[in-house]
C-alpha cells in the first residue's frame, strides 16, 4: 500500500467541515515520507508531534519578515516581534481558559513548567514538617525535581498508589493526603496508558485541605479540551512540541495571585523593572517586571512562540471535541483488533471512555526495543523502553513495553499495517 483512500468528504471540502483525518494528512509534509520503503506511519506522538505546513509556515515567515528581540527596541521589526509574541500568549490563554495572558508562562516545555514552580514555589514555602503528594504514574519531569528539593528543604515527597490495570487509587490517594500537603502534582493524562485522571475531583480534595494543585497537562492539553477555570487547578504545565507546534516552547499557566506571590527562577533581562545598585548597601536592588515578564528571563523563543500560536489556531479549526473523539475511534478500533493475538498483551483497561490514544503492549516473548526495530523496518515509529515513567513501570511488573500513540493524522488504515505486521513478527 503506498496511500491512504481519500474521505469521500474531500470533494466537498469548500460546502461542509467535517473532521477527516485523511484531509489533514496533507497538511503535513512529513508524511509523505517513506521509511526502510514503506509509506511512513507515524505513532509516537506522545512522544512529540508531526507539524503542519501552517505551522512551518508560521515560524519561516516569523524569521523571514519579522524577526528581532521584543521589548527592548523602538524599532519597527522589535514592535511586530513583540506584538506576535504578545498574541501568542493571549491565544494560549483563550486556548485553555484562563483569565489573560499574565497568567500564561513560555517555558521550554513542560519539564521547565514543572522545575519552575517546584523551585519558586518550594525554596520559599515549604518545611520540613510539609508534604508534597505524587502519584505513582509521573513522567519523570514531574518526579525528579521534587525528590532533588526535597533532599535540599527536607520535606517529604508521597506517592498516591495506581491500581494493577494502570488506573489511578482514589483511596489511596484520599488516604495519604492531609493537613500536612502542601502541594498535589498529578499527571492529567498518563504517558504510559493514556489513562485520563479525574483532575477536577482531585483539585476539590486537594483544595479541601488547603493543598495547591499542580497539573501536568502533557499528554493531555494536546489531546483534549482543557478548561483551567473548570478544573480549577492551580498551575497546569504542558508542552509546545507535542501539539503540532516547534520544540523549545512550552507553556506555565498559573493562577494570577499564585503567580504574583512566587519569587522568579530565573534572574537576568527582560524579567526585571528595575535593578538599581545602592552603593550604601553595596548591593543592586530589584524589582520585578509584571507578569507574565518576570517568570521570562533572558530573550526569549519568539519564533517559537510564533508556532505555538499557529499551531493552537490550527487545533482550534479542527475543534478539541473532534481530536478528542477521533483519538478515541482509532484507540478502541486497535484495541479490539489486537485482542484477536493472544501472543500479544495491551496493558490497559477494556473500558475506553477515560483512556485517551496511548495503547502500551508487549509481544510474547520479545523485547520492547527488538518490536520497535522490527516496526521500523515496515515505516512504523513506536516508542519503547519505559518511557520517562519506569516507577509505573515497576508498580505493573513491566521491564518495559512498546508504545503506539495516535494523533489527528492517524487513520485506521495505519493500525491494520501495524497488525499486519505484528503478525509477521511472530512468525521470526
Ligand atoms: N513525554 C514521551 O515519550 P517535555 O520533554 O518537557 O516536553 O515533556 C516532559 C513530559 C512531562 N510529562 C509527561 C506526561 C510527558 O509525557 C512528558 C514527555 C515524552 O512520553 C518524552 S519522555
Amino acid at each position: 500500500m503506498t496511500s491512504f483512500p481519500a474521505h469521500p468528504k474531500i470533494k466537498h471540502k469548500k460546502m461542509i467541515f467535517m473532521f477527516s483525518p485523511y484531509l489533514i494528512r496533507e497538511d503535513f509534509p512529513i508524511l509523505k515520507r517513506k521509511i526502510n520503503g514503506h509509506p511512513l506511519i507515524y505513532f509516537d506522538n506522545a512522544a512529540t508531534s508531526q507539524k503542519p505546513r501552517q505551522v512551518i509556515k508560521a515560524v519561516k515567515e516569523f524569521y523571514e519578515k519579522h524577526n528581532a528581540n521584543i521589548h527592548r527596541a523602538v524599532h519597527t521589526l522589535s514592535h511586530e516581534a513583540t506584538e506576535l509574541y504578545e498574541e501568542a500568549h493571549e491565544e494560549v490563554a483563550k486556548f485553555i481558559n484562563a483569565r489573560g495572558m499574565e497568567e500564561i508562562v513560555f517555558t521550554r516545555g513542560t519539564t521547565e513548567a514543572i522545575n519552575l514552580v517546584a523551585y519558586s514555589w518550594t525554596l520559599r514555602n515549604l518545611k520540613t514538617e510539609d508534604e508534597v503528594l505524587l502519584s505513582l504514574m509521573e513522567h519523570h519531569s514531574n518526579i525528579v525535581p521534587w525528590e532533588i528539593l526535597s533532599e535540599i528543604k527536607k520535606f517529604k515527597v508521597k506517592y498516591a498508589d495506581v491500581n494493577g490495570d494502570g488506573t489511578l487509587n482514589y483511596e489511596a490517594f484520599e488516604e495519604a493526603i492531609s493537613r500536612r500537603t502542601k502541594m498535589v502534582c498529578i499527571t492529567h493524562v498518563s504517558n504510559v496508558t493514556g489513562i485520563v485522571n479525574d483532575i477536577k475531583r482531585i483539585a476539590r480534595v486537594a483544595h479541601d485541605y488547603g493543598a495547591l494543585v499542580l497539573v501536568d497537562g502533557a499528554q493531555s492539553v494536546p489531546h483534549m479540551p482543557v478548561d483551567v477555570k473548570g478544573l480549577d487547578v492551580d498551575f497546569l504545565a504542558f508542552s509546545g512540541h507535542k501539539m503540532l507546534a516547534p520544540t523549545g516552547i512550552g507553556v506555565l499557566y498559573g493562577k494570577r495571585e499564585l503567580l504574583e506571590e512566587l519569587d522568579p527562577f530565573h534572574g537576568g533581562g527582560e524579567m526585571i523593572r528595575d535593578v538599581s545598585y545602592n552603593p550604601a548597601r553595596g548591593r543592586c536592588i530589584i524589582t520585578w517586571n509584571t507578569l507574565p515578564w518576570k517568570f521570562e528571563a533572558g530573550t526569549p523563543n519568539v519564533g517559537g512562540g510564533v508556532g505555538l500560536m499557529a499551531a493552537i489556531k490550527y487545533l482550534k479549526s479542527l475543534g478539541m471535541e473532534n481530536v478528542k473523539a477521533h483519538e478515541h475511534t482509532l484507540t478502541e478500533y486497535a484495541l479490539k483488533r489486537l485482542k484477536d493475538y493472544p501472543y500479544i498483551t495491551v496493558y490497559v483497561p477494556e473500558e475506553t471512555s477515560t483512556r485517551s490514544g496511548i495503547i502500551p503492549f508487549n509481544v510474547d516473548d520479545f523485547d520492547s526495543h527488538d518490536v520497535a526495530l522490527f516496526l521500523d523496518g515496515y515505516g512504523i515509529m513506536v516508542r519503547s523502553g519505559f518511557h520517562c515513567a519506569q516507577p509505573l513501570h515497576q508498580r505493573l511488573n513491566l521491564h518495559s513495553s512498546v508504545r503506539a500513540s495516535f494523533y489527528v493524522y492517524n487513520v485506521k488504515e495505519e493500525i491494520d499495517r501495524l497488525i499486519e505486521a505484528l503478525k509477521e513478527i511472530q512468525q521470526l
